[in-house]
């Protein structure tokens, strides 16, 4: 019997599974080393995680690792259904909110590595957490798709952690009685992507898909982005909104230090700013994680399903 120790929260709305114990040794590489390490010798122990039957679609998984510096309080990689991320804003959010919870860090900024660079965290009194992430740029402004069935679709493609295609003008309802239909035409644009070569920088995959509406009454937007695995984020997702702010910013539409509300699908809120760094933007972002779980996973061997079930 194997056993894996986690803590489970939620960051508006969105599943973080942080894993405190359990997983093999991953040496002491960087972040990105440790993670092509998983990937490719150890994956097994991501499905166990993740993957029905013990977890879903939606949960996005967290390693805790020692970090490297000694001025960081962690190291973190993030996976879920379908792979491996570069970073993740409501998973960090989470991670922060964990390690308060365990005891293992108090109020105050808290340096996290990831697999594509160290972020600034700060957990703030009130228990909300900003997270200063990686630089965040955009990429290709208006980018013409042909979507079969809806006829040309522009959007921008922008990086803030992991790569975006965000589209304002769609004609979807962007509403949480429509996350079928919306996770159809998100699906079909980022096939549609793939089959024209449209990609991010040195061809990285466009691995998630944001639409944007601005009818929002307590923001000033609500967006449905669509994740890798195609399960939809319930947060307005951390670095969705950094490759927005890097968009906003250069459309000048909005100035460093103004803040952007974002709205998810289903209301849940992050605010969002940024500084400048040289051509790139330093997204901050700021949410909310509530802990939901605190568990021991058990994978037996003698389980057909006990290191999840992959179709
Ligand atoms: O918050 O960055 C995020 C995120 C990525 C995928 C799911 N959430």
């Amino acid at each position: 019997m194997q056993r894996i120790q986690i803590v489970d929260s939620h960051t508006g709305g969105e599943p973080t599974r942080l894993v405190i114990g359990g997983f093999p040794d991953l040496g002491g590489g960087s972040m990105a080393e440790r993670r092509a390490l998983l990937a490719d010798q150890h994956d097994k122990w991501r499905a166990a995680t993740v993957l029905e039957p013990r977890g879903s679609d939606v949960v996005v998984g967290a390693l805790l690792c020692e970090p490297v510096s000694p001025d960081a309080a962690a190291g973190v990689i993030f996976f879920n259904n379908a792979g491996y991320l570069g970073m993740c804003g409501h998973g960090t959010i989470g991670l922060v909110a964990s390690l308060a919870h365990m005891g293992r860090i108090g109020v105050g900024e808290h340096r996290i590595e990831t697999p594509v660079g160290t972020v600034t965290t700060t957990l703030h009194a009130d228990g909300s957490v900003s997270v200063r992430n990686v630089p965040a740029y955009r990429h290709l402004h208006q980018v013409a798709v042909e979507l079969p069935g809806h006829g040309v679709v522009r959007g921008d493609v922008a990086y803030g952690g992991n790569w975006f295609f965000l589209v304002s003008e769609h004609g979807q309802r962007v509403a949480s009685d429509n996350l079928a239909a919306l996770t159809d035409y998100t699906a079909a644009l980022r096939k549609a992507l793939a089959a024209q070569g449209i990609t991010g920088a040195e061809g990285a995959e466009i691995d998630h898909i944001e639409l944007f509406a601005n009818d929002d009454e307590g923001a000033d937007s609500r967006n449905f982005v669509l994740c890798p695995g195609n399960a939809y984020d319930r947060s307005p997702c951390g670095t969705g909104t950094s490759a927005k702010i890097a968009c906003l910013a250069a459309d000048g539409k909005l100035a460093p230090g103004e803040t952007w509300t974002q709205a998810s699908v289903i209301g849940s809120r992050f605010e969002a700013s940024y500084t400048m760094d040289g051509d790139k933007v330093i997204p901050t972002l700021r949410g909310r994680a509530h802990i939901s779980a605190e568990a021991t996973l058990l994978v037996d061997d003698e389980d057909p399903f006990g290191w999840g079930i992959r179709l």
